[in-house]
């Protein structure tokens, strides 16, 4: 069931400019003196005290080996993007940041809305300028047409990789195939991931979690704005809400926490002067849309790369756990009383986060 799907303008972007959430000084951090206190109430002698730094030191030593070794050892978690690549810029800089995240094993992708063909090309190509020609493409569930400038960049393209369909099928077998290991990113409209969870009976309990870019609970697009209907949820209020009441754990990146994240000249200086094939692809797909988008943005907006980020770096941002319901119009409501169903960031750090994702892009 696809909701019919409204004109890209008049979504609330302009006037987004300027407000910066404010950047809390880092928390006092827990004094050491401790190590250093008299034991059995007699003073210490010197030999005591270097007995005592020598095992806080070592303890120190021991703990950062520890932390060094499990991050090399832990196993990256293996994702499936589920994106409308092809539309506003931030899916195609959502992939490259996949690619650069080595905490993440990109298991595939899929793609949905508008023409999730071509959609489906453009992710392809990038992979392949990427140097990812093992990563597989599935076009999605396409739906009434949008504006997607970018795909032009890969008009008529095929690789082994890139199939023409069968997008809601690839998830539901890598999620057999993986019972309880995968996160679904899902960065678009929510029509494939609905799809996959009517698909099968018990196929959401298979899923480890759902990190979504949707939704707005205490503000819209604009700073200070009320909350109001955001995209990827009012394109597909009936798969939303299919998505928000099945149980699987969601990681919710909100406008609260992504509309502010504008990605200014001079971070984008940063990231294409690092001329790799892929962000030289980026600048071309950025070049196209800030020159064709039918909202007139004159920047980026992370909006994608935060629910990227929550899966990879889960300490990023503070979440907050909430029951949010999904209304009629594409609202997302927190229900006080109710037992959560997402983690929200409500928050964010623009400039702390922006320089998480330009160093990895530009590395
Ligand atoms: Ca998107």
């Amino acid at each position: 069931m696809i909701a019919p799907v409204k004109p890209v303008d008049g979504i609330a972007f302009e006037g987004a400019n300027g407000a910066i959430l404010p950047i809390k000084p880092p928390s006092p951090k827990s004094s050491t003196a401790q190590a250093h206190r008299p034991i059995l109430g007699r003073a210490p002698t010197i030999m005591t005290s270097r007995i005592i730094r020598f095992a806080f030191l070592s303890l120190v030593a021991l703990t950062l080996a520890g932390t060094v070794a499990t991050a090399a050892e832990q196993k990256p978690i293996p994702v499936i993007f589920d994106t409308d690549i092809g539309g506003d810029i931030d899916d195609a800089y959502a992939l490259a940041q996949i690619l650069h995240s080595p905490e993440l094993k990109l298991l595939g992708v899929t793609t949905v809305s508008g023409d999730a063909v071509a959609r489906a090309r453009l992710a392809a190509k990038l992979l392949i300028v990427a140097g990812h020609s093992e990563i597989p493409v599935y076009a999605g569930t396409s739906t009434a047409p949008q504006y997607i400038a970018q795909t032009e960049w890969a008009k008529d393209f095929s690789s082994p990789a890139l199939h023409l369909t069968g997008g809601v099928k690839f998830m539901r077998q890598q999620i057999n195939a993986h019972p309880g290991e995968i996160t679904l990113i899902a960065i678009g409209e929510l029509t494939n991931i609905a799809a996959l969870l009517n698909s099968e009976p018990g196929i959401g309990a298979k899923v480890k979690a759902i990190a979504l870019m949707g939704g707005s609970v205490r503000r819209g697009y604009a700073p200070g704005s009320a909350p109001e209907p955001e995209w990827n949820i009012k394109s597909n209020v009936t798969a939303a809400r299919t998505v928000f009441t099945s149980g699987v754990p969601l990681i919710v990146a909100p406008l609260d926490s992504t509309a502010n994240l504008k990605l200014t000249p001079e971070w984008r200086v940063k990231i294409f002067a690092h001329g790799t094939p892929l962000n030289d692809a980026l600048a071309s797909l950025d070049f196209i849309w800030s020159h064709t988008n039918t909202w007139k943005a004159d920047m980026p907006t992370l909006f994608d790369e935060l629910a990227v980020a929550l899966v990879a770096t889960p300490n990023i941002v503070p979440l907050t756990p909430m029951y949010l319901e999904v209304a009629a119009d594409g609202l997302t409501k927190p229900i006080e009383g109710r037992p959560p169903n997402a983690q929200v960031a409500l928050t964010s750090k623009p400039a702390e986060f922006l320089e998480y994702f330009t160093q990895r892009l530009a590395r």
